[in-house]
């Protein structure tokens, strides 16, 4: 690998000092979501001021590589020059309608196109609020109150998912959250990730109960973890076997597995799918989508209600429709599995050399990595990590110039602006800071 002199400073993060402290007194914990404000990793949080490419700027005039990517969104890299030009130009015509806009039609056939188990989607403005109206429609379509998710898995923070998820509330060692009714969460089962026998054993002892499975086909928010082998195929059959439905929230995986995401890498069909974060191109959307018959249940067209104001509102649909067909584009996802892989390989290589146990990996343009023998099949194995090895690893690399998630249970994403350079570059951080932890 080539040698990076790299730059180590003690980074000057008074800017982001000083916003910061501000920010503690104007909003809970200075920040708009948890995970944002550094607390299992420690130290400074950063406050940004521009990002572009596979680079984010503080407010200090510190550049970093950006491995977060707003959480997803910017697979093509931050401020894509077409997805900006794109959103100038309907900008003219105004940022919502509350009505129907032919821009709808464009992205909801584009997600059709490519998702194997959408016939027809509804867009709403989060990821949250996707798996909030799936749950409700996996319900009003069998009747059936209960739910399976499993643990480490996190589908936003709406109640009833908010038992044993992953994510912020894994970051921050929450048991769950305050705020949460028994009767709310009462109808929320858990099973351990890849554990088929669970699930059976869930449905054995609450039969004809349960609507559906919901899961993660890639755990992300957990850190990173895969599936095992046939366990997707099992929960397909299980449900099928037990006329329950099959629901893979794909907000992370949507669009960035592949770009049909986990179903098409896996060849796995659900019966409904959630989105979110890569369709929206870095505005706020969601989307659930799947069966018609399924869908058809959903108001106006069917009983089943579920509403927003700036749904399907022309800016957020213009920057999804150009950021999918920046994707569609031929070559993207090899790309992506080039980089990444350089960069997942590289960081569990150099796990090895520095006598540092880690396991972890990457599919596509999204990676992990557990300071931790492995192997990770679940939560409670990823519980294991060392998490005080993690946050000096996550701040030496900050030193650097190297923007990784803030947490042990978050994935890192790459995206089609990161170069070859910015993996050596990065390797060659990782190497130092691994070499002293
Ligand atoms: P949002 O409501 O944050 O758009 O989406 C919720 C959600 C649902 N499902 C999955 C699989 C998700 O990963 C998410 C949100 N992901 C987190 C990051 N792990 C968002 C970042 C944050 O909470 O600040």
């Amino acid at each position: 690998m080539k040698e990076i002199n790299l730059v180590v400073t003690t980074l000057n993060t008074t800017k982001s000092e000083e916003i910061f402290a501000a920010a503690q007194k104007l909003m809970p914990g200075g920040v708009s979501s948890p995970v944002r404000a550094f607390k299992s990793v420690g130290g400074q949080p950063i406050v940004f001021d521009r990002v572009k490419g596979a680079y984010i700027w503080d407010v200090d005039g510190n550049q970093y590589i950006d491995y977060v990517g707003t959480w997803g969104p910017a697979i093509c890299g931050h401020a894509h020059r077409d997805v900006l030009n794109s959103l100038k130009e309907v900008l003219e015509k105004g940022t919502s309608f509350g009505a129907p806009c032919a821009l709808e039609n464009i992205l909801a056939e584009m997600v059709i196109d490519a998702v194997p188990s959408i016939e027809m989607v509804r867009f709403v403005n989060s990821g949250t609020e996707a798996c909030m109206a799936v749950l409700r429609l996996m319900r009003a379509f069998t009747g059936r109150d209960k739910v399976i998710k499993f643990e480490g898995c996190y589908h936003g923070h709406a109640d009833m998912f908010l038992v044993k998820a992953g994510s912020g509330v894994a970051t921050l060692g929450l048991p769950d959250s305050p705020g949460v009714p028994k009767s709310v969460t009462s109808n929320t089962l858990t099973a351990p990730y890849n554990d088929l026998e669970a699930v059976k054993q869930l449905f054995a002892d609450n039969p004809g109960q349960i609507s559906g499975v919901i899961l993660e086909p890639v755990v992300g928010n957990s850190g990173f973890i895969t599936p095992d082998a046939g366990f997707l195929e099992g929960l397909r059959m299980i449900t099928k076997d037990n006329d329950a439905l099959l629901v893979f929230d794909e907000v992370m995986t949507g669009f960035r597995i592949a770009y049909g995401g986990a179903q098409e890498k896996f060849q796995v069909t659900p019966d409904l799918t959630t989105l979110g974060k890569i369709i929206g191109g870095g505005l706020p959307v969601g989307a659930y989508g799947g069966r018609e018959d399924i869908m058809s249940m959903v108001a106006p067209a069917g009983p089943m209600y579920q509403a927003g104001t700036l749904s399907g509102n022309p800016l957020a649909m213009t920057a999804g429709i150009k950021t999918l067909e920046l994707l569609k584009e031929p070559g993207t996802y090899e790309q992506l599995d080039k980089i990444t892989k350089r960069l997942a390989d590289g960081l569990l290589e150099l796990g090895k050399e520095t006598g540092n146990p880690i396991c972890g990996g990457y599919i596509s343009a999204m990676f992990g990595i557990f300071f931790n023998k492995g192997p990770v099949h679940d939560y409670d194995d990823a519980k294991k990590s060392d998490l005080s090895k993690f946050s000096k690893f996550h701040r030496g690399m900050l030193e650097r110039g190297i923007y990784l998630a803030p947490s042990q249970f978050e994935a890192g994403f790459t995206s089609l602006a990161h170069t070859e350079e910015d993996i050596d570059k990065t390797l060659a951080a990782a190497k130092e800071v691994m070499s002293g932890l």
